[in-house]
């Protein structure tokens, strides 16, 4: 059979064509990481994610030496953490984080205004992203599903730390007495967590009446300090105090316990 030279051509151009675009949708589906969300990993009971094993800690957690995981549930209409009233996420910079984000009611988004980082939020469902922050910065945070009336409001914030001021301080406990006889000591002694990995150091601020006490703490990484700040009752007269201990990190995070102290005979009611 004779096909004529102008015809060849046209079939090589269209053949040529078929497979670019086969080639561009493949590429576009698999070869720059782009995934659908599915439910062929962990799937989570969306009513029951205060006793899901991540999602009952949400917030940054450091897995590695520069690697975090950061555990977010978004909701009508805010992300926690991330959105108010919940504090922004914070993470450190050079560093490798993976965000692990469900959804407790509706369909939402979780895209990071500014990046590629964005991912659908579907209750039942854990979206994965691994990100490298290398820069002290901030992005914005935002819903792109429409989720309900107050969408537009649904917004929240990533501040990239530097990383020699980023700290991941608890108080886990305190131990604190309720009441103490007038002109005794009462001893309040606070444990003092670092959750990063690092050796951090940090200052304790105590702060009693109108008084306060500050006790500078270095803790050893993945370990907890115990720091005990004594009260003098000797010229305070019988009555209800409040007392507060609050954690000076190297941000704006407020990590803080506060309690009451009875000086004297409790009041009968
Ligand atoms: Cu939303």
């Amino acid at each position: 059979m004779n096909v004529h030279q102008y015809e060849r051509y046209w079939l090589i151009a269209a053949l040529v064509l078929i497979v670019a675009i086969i080639a561009t949708v493949t590429y576009g589906a698999v070869g720059i990481g782009i995934a659908m969300i599915d439910d062929s990993e962990e799937t989570v009971d969306p009513d029951a994610l205060g006793e899901h094993e991540r999602f009952s800690e949400t917030g940054t957690h450091q897995v590695g030496e520069n690697e975090y995981e950061v555990n977010v549930i978004a909701w009508q209409f805010s992300y926690e953490p991330g959105g108010s009233p919940d504090p922004p996420i914070e993470v450190p910079a050079g560093s490798e984080v993976t965000f692990y984000v469900t959804s407790e009611d509706v369909i939402h988004s979780f895209s990071v205004v500014g990046t590629n980082v964005n991912t659908m939020v579907i209750p039942g469902e854990v979206a994965t992203m691994t990100v490298e922050f290398d820069e002290a910065t901030e992005y914005g945070l935002l819903c792109n599903e429409y989720c309900g009336e107050l969408h537009h409001d649904m917004e929240g914030e990533i501040i990239v730390h530097p990383e020699e001021e980023f700290d991941l301080f608890e108080i886990p406990a305190v131990d604190a007495p309720e009441q103490v006889d007038a002109g005794e000591e009462a001893e309040i002694t606070v444990t003092l967590a670092n959750e990063r990995h690092q050796e951090r150091s940090t200052t304790l601020a105590f702060e009693f009446d109108g008084d306060e006490q500050r006790e500078d703490v270095t803790v050893d990484g993945e370990s907890t300090e115990e720091v005990t700040f004594t009260v003098d009752t000797t010229d305070l007269e019988d009555d209800d105090y409040s007392w507060s201990v609050t954690v000076e990190d190297g941000m704006e995070r407020t990590v803080d316990e506060s309690g009451q102290l009875t000086v004297g005979e409790p009041e009968e009611d």
